[in-house]
């Protein structure tokens, strides 16, 4: 029967193109009979002897792979007995027997006679698993392999930004993925196919909605739809987590205060937080978005952050769960700047939060821009664990239409240096995305903002980081289909932060697209510089673009909001003498919240890297700049290059075609199309509307865009038309 299963299904692969919907776990036949073979002589079975939910999904997957993978059933056993030649799923609580010093979660993969897939806990050997997985779907040999591999962080976890409604906040692939309306009753499978996915990269929390929440969600009737969430993710190690709409205790409670210090709502959420662990007995805790952007927090009663964040700590006491507290904070003030807020109201409170609280910052200061620096918070709160906030859902990168491999991205932040404790000095090169030790005498101890949310820089156990997820109803999960690649690299960098963002992409290509070497040199190659294209083309040399609305047109002569700083003109502050914002002492003096090693980095306008430079000085049209072009040229040549690098990306993609499945192939071809087009839109705006500034020409060999400013303002205002 199991056999026939098997046939159907490799019949319907044939006969459809792929949809996507595997994403990395595909598992279709190795084609290399030797190969195939090979493997198959060392997974003749799969030993587990306790069928725990978790080991049972661990067992299954195993099972389920190879079966795709080597097109034999691989039967589970409860013990090996004598037998060698197959796979050991083995749980040791011992910590004396684990002289490699393997954490809870943490695995390790032998093999000789027998592979044998050992961890303290029923969640590493699951990791494990889809370690092994990794290696064969790769191709990689499985014979002599000794491989021990630890998180760097705790808690690693999606945050969707889903509302009650099945919309998605700034979501790009179809609707929620949670059916709350057909819940608890009507458990979808997909959602197991989710925890899957999610398990496979290490991931371990899931925050099922929007940080605008409702508190709908912590309603009786809705805590029983995320309990039945909760009782699918937990077989896949993944913990459930809810954001709080803080005045709750008014709003569903009946009270008359959602203050923090009142003892009356200090009982509320005790008593709420009882309530939720009796149905999810494995509830991960709570994340606030407070006191920002309109939504209500403990500032509406005289309190601080500290005070609400420590209430919530306070409810959660009896149990293993924690308090994400946002620092995405801004105050609608027009002579402040917008990028020192973070920093202005949470470092006074540095070491004053509960231990089960952890502050979760966003990687840059605004707001995940195609280029931010790293926020200045990760180098001033010694004394407070922190958590890193990336966003996987492209906002501010293309949407599900442009190519945007982000692990670059997530790695330029992790890699900077806040210089908190180190006293290494950088080179004097621009050393973006990479920390250049200069001599050999200094010490290699780098304060980097990934040793920060490791813990290991100050010696935290309580480690996070979060990833707004990219996820949606569609087929695929993500629309892009090269947009999975984010997902995944987002996960395995969660896992390990040292992992390289070529590495990712070779390992996603592989299991997802094609493992023909010229096809995956081609498209690794693609994603590596696809971040760069498009900062050329969208916010080149340090532009930012936060303004209010969809975050989809350009409109950088944006200049009227509801505040000063939703409107673009804040942000890149063109007039006749210059562009950029200037944060030194002479402007804002943001710079002054960074170390005074990395404001020697970027203080001086003649030697501040370029990626950055519009965001710290406010530089004349005409200046030359270390390329050796005046800043206006240097501006065009990046649009313009940027957005000819997309006609690029196409051509290098039209040679992949024969190495990719046709469904996929056309796909992407199709969103690139739409990406040139959009590319040459946001390449004339900019060009158009800074030019009424500049008054300089388009330097040759560029052509002048083929529209006008009229042109481009009346297409940006079809998007905001209802
Ligand atoms: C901004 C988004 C907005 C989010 C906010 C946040 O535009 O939709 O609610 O961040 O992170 O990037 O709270």
């Amino acid at each position: 029967m199991k056999r026939l299963i098997f046939c159907l299904l490799l019949l319907s692969n044939l006969a459809h193109a792929d949809d996507g919907y595997r994403l990395w776990l595909k598992y279709d036949l190795i084609k290399d009979v030797a190969k195939r073979e090979e493997y198959a002589r060392s997974c003749q079975f799969i030993a587990v002897s306790n069928q725990s939910p978790i080991l049972k999904s661990a067992a299954d997957e195993l099972q389920m792979g190879l079966q795709g993978l080597l097109g034999k059933s691989i039967p589970i056993v409860a013990s090996a007995g004598s037998r060698t030649g197959g796979v050991l799923l083995t749980v040791s609580k011992d910590a004396s027997a684990d002289p490699q010093q393997l954490t809870q979660e943490g695995y390790r993969i032998t093999s000789r006679t027998t592979i044998n897939i050992a961890s303290k806990s029923d969640k590493g050997i699951l990791y494990g698993v889809f370690a092994l997985l990794r290696q064969v779907q790769m191709g990689q040999p499985i014979a002599n392999l000794s491989l021990n591999s630890n998180p760097k962080i705790r808690y690693r976890l999606l945050n969707h930004w889903d509302n009650t409604n099945g919309t998605i906040e700034r979501g790009y692939a179809g609707e929620s993925l949670w059916k709350w309306y057909e819940l608890p009753a009507t458990v979808d499978p997909r959602y197991r196919d989710y925890a899957r996915a999610n398990a496979s990269i290490g991931i371990n929390g899931t925050v099922v909605n929007n940080v605008n929440a409702s508190a709908r969600f912590l309603t009786a009737e809705y805590l029983e739809k995320v309990a039945a969430l909760a009782n699918v993710f937990r077989a896949y190690g993944i913990r459930v987590y809810l954001s709080v709409y803080f005045p709750a205790p008014k709003t569903i409670g009946g009270l008359k205060t959602a203050d923090p210090l009142d003892p009356e709502v200090r009982k509320w959420w005790a008593d709420k937080t009882n309530e939720i662990y009796k149905l999810i007995p494995d509830f991960g805790g709570f994340l606030v978005k407070a006191n920002s952007e309109g939504e209500p927090g403990p500032q509406d009663y005289g309190r601080t952050h500290a005070d609400g964040a420590n209430m919530l700590a306070e409810a959660l006491t009896p149990y293993d769960g924690i308090v994400m507290w946002r620092a995405f904070v801004y105050k609608a003030d027009p002579k402040a700047d917008r990028f020192k807020a973070a920093h202005e109201e949470f470092t006074p409170l540095d070491g004053k939060f509960d231990k089960k609280v952890i502050i979760q910052v966003k990687n840059g200061p605004i707001d995940f821009q195609p280029r931010e620096p790293f926020s200045p918070l990760f180098g001033n709160m010694p004394k407070t664990p922190l958590s890193m906030e990336f966003q996987i859902t492209q906002e501010y990168t293309g949407f599900a239409t442009h190519w945007v491999y982000e692990a670059p991205i997530f790695k330029e932040c992790l890699e900077s240096d806040t210089y908190i404790k180190g006293k290494v000095e950088a080179s004097p090169e621009p050393t973006l995305g990479k920390f250049v030790v200069r001599g050999k005498d200094l010490p290699v101890d780098p304060s980097t903002v990934a040793r920060v949310i490791d813990g290991s820089l100050h010696g935290y156990k309580m480690t996070a980081i979060a990833g707004v997820a990219n996820t949606g109803s569609d087929r695929n999960w993500t629309g892009n289909p090269m947009a999975q690649a984010n997902w995944y690299a987002y996960g395995r960098l969660a896992w390990d932060h040292t992992l390289s963002s070529e590495a990712i992409a070779n390992e996603w290509i592989k299991m997802t697209l094609t493992s023909e070497p010229k096809a995956v040199k081609t498209i690794a190659n693609l994603m590596l510089k696809s971040r760069e294209i498009y900062v050329d083309y969208n916010t080149p040399i340090g532009l930012s673009r936060p303004w209010s609305g969809v975050h989809f047109a350009p409109e950088p002569w944006q200049e009227k909001s509801a505040r000063p700083d939703w409107t673009a003109i804040y942000y890149h502050r063109a007039d006749s003498i210059g562009l950029g914002f200037d944060r030194t002492a002479t402007g804002s003096n943001a710079l002054a919240q960074y170390r005074p090693e990395v404001q020697k980095q970027w203080n001086n306008p003649e030697t501040c890297p370029l990626p950055y430079l519009l965001w710290f000085h406010h530089v004349p049209w005409t200046k030359k700049l270390s390329s050796g072009r005046t800043l206006w040229d240097e501006l065009c040549t990046r649009f313009y290059t940027g957005a000819d690098s997309v006609r690029w990306m196409q051509q290098q993609w039209a040679q992949v075609k024969p190495a990719i499945d046709p469904e996929i192939f056309a796909d992407v071809t199709g969103r690139l199309a739409t990406q040139h087009k959009e590319a040459i839109w946001w390449r004339d705006s900019w060009i158009l509307y800074l030019q009424t500034y500049s008054k300089q020409p388009i330097p040759a060999p560029f052509p002048k865009p083929e529209r006008t400013l009229e042109d481009v303002k009346r297409l940006s205002e079809i998007y905001k038309l209802r």
